[in-house]
């Protein structure tokens, strides 16, 4: 081999060593940039169990009240009957009205668990536990679609209607949906069309102010029905996703509420083909058999499409949930846990028995 041969050999090996080196220092980075992006995913999901714990965590503190009441109840039950008995059943029976779980509900509920406690042999209490914390889960889910989800228009305008007795919350409620619906990104309007009650409007516009979204009122003592009109008007103008519609509930005259919402119906199904998406009515938790009642009362006079149920964290009767289940058939779809405007849940079964139930297990 001559020298040039030998030389340019040499720079050969000297490159390829070279590239060797440069497509490894490559490698390295490369391996590094991966090993960030793992640790952002790690981070990542990290947060989502995170956020989703905190979800539970929620529950559990807005039920502590219910928790103590008839969960600590069951315990001590439980700890005081060595044997399944009659009066161990008659005893139990009446915790979980106490519950407001509803009588009949009560009545079925301790049937189907006698029968399993005799198919089953079980006879100890402590096994028992499980059972009934399963058979109330069984009572919700039992033969319906349960769906918490709002439902969306795909395009234009979801025009959504809030009824309910005064006082129960709707005007908060509202002012927390509209903070959820903003943070994921919709335009959000809220249309006071409860010009019955003093003051009314002026706390919907201050709702409106705290969460940054739209807002449509008139004086008091407008026509609720003109508010719907003009409050859909300026939402068609201004291109707005959302159109959340607080209302008056006065149940004590049945045919002039049925009436007022009818015509607020008319009104929205004239301006948004199908009508309002969503009708929720809100009922007040603390309020026990009597939110059944109106729950029942509503259903007659207009179409629910789901229930709010506020101030569960001012109350021992968790059992609420389950009782508006069995009596009028409509899916809880959230819960109110408090008065900021996050205290707000879309219902969870699994989470709500979770909340519930945690100390007993
Ligand atoms: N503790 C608690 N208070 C609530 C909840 N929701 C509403 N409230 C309170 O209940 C009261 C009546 O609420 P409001 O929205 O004015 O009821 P409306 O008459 O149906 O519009 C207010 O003091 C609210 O702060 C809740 O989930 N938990
Ligand atoms: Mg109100």
């Amino acid at each position: 081999m001559g020298l040039f041969s030998k030389i340019k050999n040499m720079f050969q090996k000297k490159e390829t060593i070279e590239e060797d080196k440069l497509i490894e220092t490559e490698v390295n980075e490369i391996d590094e940039v991966i090993e960030k992006v793992e640790e952002k995913k790690e981070f990542k999901e990290e947060k989502v169990v995170e956020t989703k714990n905190n979800n539970v965590k929620v529950y559990e503190k807005g039920l502590t009240k219910s928790r103590q009441g008839f969960v600590s109840r069951l315990a001590d039950l439980t700890n005081r009957y060595k044997k399944v008995t009659d009066e161990y059943f008659d005893e139990l029976e009446e915790i979980l009205i106490m519950a407001d779980i509803g009588v009949n509900t009560v009545m079925e509920f301790i049937d189907r668990l006698r029968d399993r406690v005799r198919s089953e042999k079980l006879d100890d209490p402590e096994m028992l536990k499980e059972l009934i914390v399963d058979e109330l889960f069984i009572i919700y889910v039992n033969d319906s679609v349960l769906t918490s989800k709002l439902t969306f228009r795909e395009d234009g305008i979801t025009p959504m209607l809030f009824v309910g007795v005064n006082g129960v919350g709707k005007t908060t409620t509202i002012g927390k949906i509209g903070y959820q619906l903003k943070n994921d990104g919709k335009k959000v309007l809220l249309v006071a069309a409860d010009t019955f009650r003093a003051g009314a409007t002026a706390q919907l516009k201050e709702w409106s102010e705290k969460i940054g979204v739209g807002f449509f009122g008139k004086e008091e003592g407008a026509d609720p029905a003109s508010v719907v009109f003009d409050g859909l008007k300026m939402a068609q103008e201004e291109k707005y996703d959302v159109v959340l519609i607080d209302t008056a509930g006065r149940l004590q005259n049945k045919v002039n509420l049925m009436k007022e919402l009818e015509k607020m119906n008319k009104v929205i199904e004239g301006q948004v083909e199908g009508g309002a998406t969503e009708t929720l009515l809100v009922i007040d938790a603390t309020t026990g058999q009597n939110g059944i009642s109106q729950a029942k009362a509503f259903k007659e006079i207009t179409n629910i499409t789901g229930i709010v149920l506020t101030k569960l964290d001012g109350t021992a009767k968790g059992g609420i949930v389950l009782a508006i289940k069995e009596t009028v058939g409509i899916p809880v779809k959230y819960i109110g846990l408090g008065e900021a405007k996050e205290d707000l849940q879309v219902f969870d079964i699994e989470k709500y028995i979770y909340g519930l139930f945690k100390d007993l297990m």
